[in-house]
Formats: structure tokens, C-alpha cells, sequence
């Protein structure tokens, strides 16, 4: 096994957030990823290279030992299954919700309800575990748009500010997780390769650290 640590990035919005946060934790990238068109990246560490990937494909490249680790949001880990793969740190950042949504005031009507997602793993778990009949059916993208098309009576989606969905005349409904960004890991990387990944764990652990707000003082 070679002693180079390859750590999968997820591209789009948790880059954006990942990068400082690297930044903290002493990683840093060789060159301006903006500025680049190539996927896989030399960084300030000998022994670390980053490779910029599909934020759904970051699960599959660390389980498969293809990258030692990788940065992915908690939704597409629960959606992926967590086989091979080691979780050990809350990154804290790129928070959100995972959640139920329909149009506003509407209640499901269809014995066996129609949900329209791109997280049919997830959906179909929480609606088995709800002891609801559900046909679940995917999507790609705006998912806002199903019910509003009658394709579907509800929906399962990322929910932040809860502004897309009322944009859309809908409003959430039950909360199935919270979600932010992990930290994920080879599970037989993490043995071969643990005196090397052991102090990078503990800088990035405590870059989040340093991060949160300080507890504050009893009053008084
Ligand atoms: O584009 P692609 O299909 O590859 O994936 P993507 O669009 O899901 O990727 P990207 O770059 O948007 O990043 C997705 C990851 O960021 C998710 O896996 C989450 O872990 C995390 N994240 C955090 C979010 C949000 N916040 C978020 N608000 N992902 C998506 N959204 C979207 C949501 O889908 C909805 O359309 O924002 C909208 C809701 O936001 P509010 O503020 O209007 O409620
Ligand atoms: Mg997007």
C-alpha cells in the first residue's frame, strides 16, 4: 500500500466550506482549484493529495479504498449505506435538514402516498419505519416541482432556510435527520495507513474545534 493519503473532496457547495476548514487544519491545496480544470490536486503536504469529485461518488471512491478519506454531507451517506467506511468526525459545516415537504395545508391522499426524491434509500426507510405505505419515486433534480405537477403528494429534501419550499407554495413536514459534513475513512486504511492518518484526524478534529463558539459563562 503506498504512503500517500488520498483525501476525496465533494465539489459544489461543501468545497466551498471544506476548503477553509483544510485551511485551518494546514491543508492546503498546491495550486487555485477555481483556476484548474484537472481533478486531482498536489497540497502544501508531501503525502496528501486531494482529489475533487461528485459529491455522490465520494462514498464509493473511499469504500473501495480508491481515496483513504473523504469529505461527504451526512445525506449522501445515509442514502450510499456506510459499508467499508469509518465516520469518525462531525466536520459541523454545510448544516441542514433532511425532511418531508408538500404543498401547504394539503394532506396526503393516496392510501400508498406518492413521494417523489432523490433519496429513494433514505425514503424508503423512514416510510417503512412510519409504518406508511409509500411508492417512492425518483428524481434528479426540483423536486419542489413534483408535487405541484401532481407527480407526486410529498417530497424528501434538503431543507435550510426553508425558502425554496415556500417559494413553491409548500412547507415542511417531518424531520427524517439533521445533516452536515463528515469525515469519512477506508475502514482497512485506517489500519494500514493509522500512524499517518492519526495526526491528520487530530488536526482536522481540532480545526472544528476551534471553530465552535465558546461555551458561555453561567451568568452571575
Ligand atoms: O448538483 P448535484 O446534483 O451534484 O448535487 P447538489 O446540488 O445536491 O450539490 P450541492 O453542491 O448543492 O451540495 C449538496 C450538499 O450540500 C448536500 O449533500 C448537503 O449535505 C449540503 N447542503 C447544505 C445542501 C443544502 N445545505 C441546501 N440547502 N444541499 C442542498 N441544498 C438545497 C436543497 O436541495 C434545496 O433545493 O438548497 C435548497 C433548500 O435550501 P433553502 O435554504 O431554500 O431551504
Ligand atoms: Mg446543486
Amino acid at each position: 500500500m503506498s504512503k500517500q493519503l488520498i483525501l476525496a473532496l465533494s465539489k459544489g457547495r461543501i468545497l466551498d466550506e471544506t476548503l477553509p476548514l483544510l485551511a485551518d487544519a494546514g491543508i492546503v491545496p498546491a495550486e487555485d482549484l477555481s483556476k484548474s480544470r484537472k481533478l486531482l490536486f498536489d497540497t502544501n503536504l508531501d503525502d496528501v493529495k486531494l482529489v475533487i469529485i461528485r459529491a455522490t461518488d465520494v462514498p464509493t471512491y473511499v469504500q473501495m479504498g480508491a481515496a483513504d478519506l473523504g469529505v461527504a454531507g451526512k445525506d449522501v451517506l445515509l442514502e450510499h449505506g456506510a459499508e467499508g467506511l469509518y465516520e469518525p468526525l462531525d466536520l459541523e459545516i454545510a448544516k441542514c435538514k433532511l425532511m418531508t415537504a408538500g404543498i401547504d395545508g394539503a394532506k396526503p391522499a393516496r392510501v400508498r402516498r406518492r413521494v417523489a426524491t432523490k433519496f429513494v434509500n433514505v425514503a424508503r426507510r423512514y416510510y417503512a419505519e412510519q409504518g406508511i405505505q409509500a411508492e417512492v419515486i425518483k428524481l434528479y433534480g426540483a423536486m419542489e416541482l413534483a408535487p405541484l405537477m401532481n407527480l407526486a403528494d410529498e417530497i424528501v429534501d434538503i431543507v435550510d432556510t426553508g425558502n425554496t419550499l415556500r417559494a413553491n407554495g409548500m412547507s415542511p413536514r417531518e424531520l427524517i435527520a439533521p445533516i452536515s459534513t463528515r469525515l469519512v475513512v477506508n475502514k482497512a486504511a485506517m489500519t494500514m495507513k493509522h500512524e499517518r492518518l492519526k495526526p491528520l484526524l487530530a488536526r482536522l478534529s481540532q480545526a472544528v474545534e476551534r471553530r465552535r463558539p465558546a461555551a458561555e459563562l453561567p451568568a452571575g
